[in-house]
Parts: structure tokens; C-alpha cells; sequence
């Protein structure tokens, strides 16, 4: 067995089933057919960028390691937005990028210290050049899945990977997570008649343990963005977004105590914490940069610390009606500013929630979009909403959608994207298509314009410059990558042309003309 093939077949032991990139004529030829002996199928993509997302969001989706595959020089390049995105929104992935042959010294085509590029954001880095290469992948693989999950580079060389690989020798454990002492939270808690629990990106893998510690409680709960869906929307005890903004802001004053559930500071805006109240911090793993002193934090496992604290609180502190107004509250704040030409972004996304199929998921984009989405769609599952929010870049709705419906093919999905967005990567409508994703709807806020930014820039006073697009017709260029593209310019036409895409077998796409005036309204309401 080579080196190579070694790799694949550890890949296969761990459940990985295709990995996505775009090849080069060097190690990505070994790595395909080694992969394809142990049947995991290489996706063809249309940006390397694009592919690291697709391939974070199947580790999210499955519980396997997500596996990039680049060529060198250009094709790692080309990678960086999308291993940042795994990085900083915490997904463990492999980037096996092709490097340099140790006789090509002299050559300078193509050549830059890839490993230093990468450096800032992986967790370990590997050219599989030590005496026991099996140890090295378990190590490899434990590092990107140890909490905090993240990218690790390994760098094919292609001597190196052909040759047979060594017998063996001990695998490296994982590294294991420091136990603290659960005093102080109790003391904070044990004080505590009115806690509000915010629920942040780890609650997504312990999501039963954040339903029984509230419910226990009576405690409202507050999720952010990447948390959504690990305690169901639907629940009475669920209000909606945390977005560190005015929605919540009277919900959280009110709670006589904090208790923030696996939330990472890799979600909050980069403002200093905004309240008083003693907070608890439940977290996987300790941080590089210290957010805030906290009352008191606990490191571990979710659910056990969550055992530590359950019967602190005795239910009774919140009203039904208090916590119901709350969230009707939030929900009012996602649909102001409609000026009542053209569609509002809140119609829109009711629209589509109204004509979705049970059960869909969705995936979201960075920009204002982004808002009503979050704070009305209904998500009632863990990773039932897909979002970067830790690099909360823009491009990333449409391959996380294409993930999701390669891990669950019969499960419909949403990709909301801005056109700016969109544009970022439109190509990936063409590895829809070629990937036969049935189950996709693309729904595109066509708003000739950077909204997110614009209302920034109309706040600070500043004369409008550089945020409008031209008009780009999305269902068009849909068509000319072989996908289904459909129009709703008017709200009379958005119930059809929603419908008409949901029983189609797609993907198809809907570029919906949004009038975006209601943002300058709906995000102060909604962030302050
Ligand atoms: C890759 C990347 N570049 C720039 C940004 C900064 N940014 C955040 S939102 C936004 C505007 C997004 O525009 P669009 O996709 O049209 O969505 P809209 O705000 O109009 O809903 C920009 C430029 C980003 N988050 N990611």
C-alpha cells in the first residue's frame, strides 16, 4: 500500500464518503483514483473556495472530517476564503493540496510558501514526510476534530505519497479536555430566579442537553446565528436570534442572569459585552483571545456541565406571556420598513417558508438579507440553518446548500443569497447541476446592491458611492448553466413562482426583485 492509498483508506475508516476540490495534473490524480478504490467520490467544483465550504458543510452535516482537495500555487490560493471560513466557523477539514518535489528546488513557477499561507489558519500541518505516515494522518484528522474544530494541511508531494508506505507504529491520542471546577457557576445560578440561556454554535452537538437544562429552568433561550435549530424554533420557550443587538436587548435586561450554552466569541461582534448581569460560560474548549471575564466558566463536555447546573433554577422566574412577547417582539422587528412598492425581504422569506416543504433546510449568505432570514425562518433541527458567522463571508449560502443536498439528497434545501453573494461564485450553479441536486432552490434577494453595507454607509452621513450594482438577470444566467431559473418581480408573482420551484426537480433558482429600502429601517430595528 502507498502512502496515498494509506490516506484513503484511513479517510474511508472514518466515514468520508466524497471530498470536493478542483484537481491538478500532479498528487490529485493519485488521490482521486485511491479515493475511488475505497469508494469516496470526488465532486468536481467550480472554485477551490467553494469547494473548502462544501466540504466544511458535509463535516457539519455528517460527523466525518471534511476533505479539500487543490492542486498547488493557484488552486491553494484560490482555497483561502473557504479553509478561513472552516476555521474560523470551527469545521474540521483536510486540505490535501499538491506541493513541491524536493528535486524542483530550482523551479519558481507556480511557487510561494504555501505552508505560510496556510499557517494562521490551520491547526497542524503535515507533509507526510515522518517515519510512521499512518500516525501522522490519526494525528492529523484528531487535531482537525478536537475541539475547536478546524482545518489542518497536509502537503502531497509526490514522491513521497507513492512510495510504500512504513508499517505502522502507535496512534497518537487525542488531546484530552481540562475539567473545572463547577462552584462558581453554581453560585451564580443558585442565586438566579430569572436566567436567559444563549445558546451559541457548540449547542449544535448537544442540542438535547440545552432543551432539558431549559425546560428545567422555565428559561428563555436566545440562539445565535450558527446555534439555530439546536433548540427548535418552534418551542414557546425559543424568542430567536442573539445578534448582541436592540431585538434582545430588553429580554436580556430583564434576566436577573446569563448562562451562555457552548457560545463561541468567534460569533459576537467586535464591541465589548454589553451586560451586567452575572454570565456563565459553558464551553467545549478554552479560547486564544480572552472576549470578556466571565462570572464563571465551565470547560467540557455540554451535557455534563449542563447536569452540574440543572437544578440550580427553579422554573417560575418567566411568564409564558413574557417570553412570548418577547418573541413576537423580535419578530416585529424583522418585518419593519416595507414601503409597500415592490417585495419587502420579510415577505420574501415568508413567502418561502409558506411554500417550502416540511423539513427543508436552508443556508444563508452574509449581507442584510441575512437578518429577516434569520429572525423568521423557522428552523425546528439541529443544522437545520447552515451560515458562516465566524468569518461571515459572503458566497458561502449556495455551496453549503450543495453540501446539504449531497449528505441528504431527498431533503429539500434553501440557499438564500444576496446578488452580491451570488456572485461570488454563480459557477457553483453549474456543480449543482452536474452533482444532481433535485432538491434545491436558490432564492436570490436581487437588490442591484450591497444592502448590509449601503445602510452603513447612509448612517454614517456618507454620500452614496460604490455600493449599487447593475442589474444582473439571475434566472437567466441559471438557464445558461443548465439550471431551472424563474422570476418574481411583483408579490402577485412570488406564491407561483415559489411554488412552480419547490415541485420542480431541480435545482432551480428564483431571483426575486426586493425592494431593499425596508433594511434602513429593519436593521436598526433589529441591531440598534
Ligand atoms: C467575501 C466577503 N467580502 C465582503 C464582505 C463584507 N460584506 C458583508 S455583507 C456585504 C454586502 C452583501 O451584499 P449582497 O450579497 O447583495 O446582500 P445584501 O446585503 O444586499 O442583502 C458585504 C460586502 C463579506 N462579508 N465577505
Amino acid at each position: 500500500m502507498t502512502i496515498i492509498e494509506l490516506l484513503a483508506a484511513r479517510l474511508a475508516a472514518y466515514g468520508v464518503r466524497r471530498f470536493f476540490g478542483i484537481p491538478g495534473g500532479d498528487c490529485s490524480l493519485d488521490l482521486i483514483e485511491a479515493a475511488a478504490k475505497h469508494g469516496i467520490e470526488f465532486v468536481v467544483t467550480r472554485t477551490e473556495s467553494a469547494a473548502a465550504m462544501m466540504a466544511a458543510t458535509t463535516a457539519q452535516l455528517t460527523g466525518t472530517p471534511g476533505v479539500l482537495m487543490t492542486t498547488r500555487g493557484p488552486g491553494l490560493a484560490n482555497a483561502v476564503n473557504g479553509i478561513a471560513a472552516a476555521s474560523l466557523d470551527r469545521a474540521p477539514l483536510l486540505v490535501l493540496a499538491d506541493g513541491h518535489e524536493p528535486n524542483q528546488g530550482f523551479a519558481s513557477h507556480q511557487r510561494f510558501d504555501q505552508a505560510a499561507v496556510l499557517r494562521p489558519l490551520v491547526k497542524a500541518e503535515s507533509m507526510l514526510a515522518s517515519a510512521d505516515p499512518a500516525a501522522e494522518i490519526e494525528a492529523l484528522i484528531a487535531a482537525a476534530c478536537t475541539p475547536p474544530q478546524g482545518p489542518v494541511h497536509v502537503e502531497l508531494i509526490g514522491q513521497r505519497i507513492r512510495a510504500p508506505a512504513p508499517p505502522a507504529g502507535a496512534m497518537a491520542a487525542p488531546r484530552a479536555v481540562a475539567a473545572q471546577d463547577p462552584a462558581a457557576a453554581r453560585a451564580v445560578l443558585g442565586a438566579s430566579r430569572r436566567p436567559v440561556i444563549i445558546a451559541g454554535l457548540q449547542a449544535q452537538g448537544a442540542p438535547a442537553a440545552l432543551r432539558r437544562l431549559a425546560r428545567a429552568w422555565g428559561a428563555p433561550v436566545l440562539s445565535t446565528y450558527m446555534a439555530k435549530g439546536a433548540f427548535p424554533d418552534g418551542d414557546p420557550l425559543a424568542v430567536g436570534p442573539f445578534i448582541a443587538g436592540a431585538a434582545e436587548d430588553a429580554l436580556i435586561r430583564s434576566a436577573d442572569a446569563i448562562l451562555l450554552f457552548g457560545a463561541d466569541p468567534i460569533e459576537f461582534l467586535p464591541q465589548p459585552w454589553r451586560f451586567a448581569q452575572p454570565t456563565v460560560m459553558l464551553t467545549t474548549h478554552g479560547f486564544d483571545r480572552v472576549f470578556t471575564d466571565w462570572s464563571a466558566t465551565l470547560i467540557g463536555d455540554l451535557a455534563d456541565s449542563a447536569g452540574v447546573l440543572e437544578g440550580c433554577v427553579a422554573p417560575g422566574g418567566w411568564s409564558a406571556a413574557e417570553i412570548a412577547a418577547a418573541r413576537a417582539a423580535m419578530r416585529a422587528a424583522a418585518r419593519t420598513g416595507a414601503t409597500g412598492s415592490g417585495i419587502a425581504p420579510h415577505e420574501l422569506v415568508e413567502a418561502v417558508a409558506a411554500a417550502a416543504p416540511a423539513g427543508a433546510r436552508i443556508a444563508v449568505d452574509a449581507g442584510a438579507h441575512m437578518l429577516p432570514v434569520m429572525a423568521l425562518w423557522q428552523a425546528e433541527e439541529p443544522r437545520g440553518a447552515l451560515i458562516s458567522r465566524g468569518l461571515a463571508t459572503m458566497g458561502s449560502a449556495l455551496p453549503a446548500a450543495i453540501a446539504a443536498c449531497l449528505a441528504e439528497p431527498e431533503r429539500p434545501v434553501i440557499a438564500f443569497t444576496g446578488d452580491g453573494g451570488l456572485m461570488m461564485g454563480p459557477a457553483e450553479l453549474a456543480t449543482a447541476v452536474q452533482a444532481g441536486c433535485r432538491n434545491l432552490v436558490v432564492v436570490v434577494f436581487n437588490d442591484a446592491a450591497m444592502a448590509m453595507i449601503e445602510v452603513k454607509q447612509r448612517r454614517r452621513q456618507l454620500p452614496a458611492r460604490g455600493m449599487t450594482y447593475g442589474q444582473t438577470d439571475f434566472a437567466t444566467v441559471a438557464q445558461g448553466f443548465g439550471c431551472r431559473g424563474l422570476h418574481a418581480r411583483t408579490p402577485a408573482q412570488l406564491g407561483p413562482a415559489l411554488r412552480e420551484a419547490f415541485a420542480a426537480n431541480g435545482p432551480v433558482l428564483v431571483d426575486v426583485a426586493i425592494d431593499r429600502e425596508a433594511y434602513a429601517t429593519m436593521l436598526p430595528a433589529l441591531r440598534g
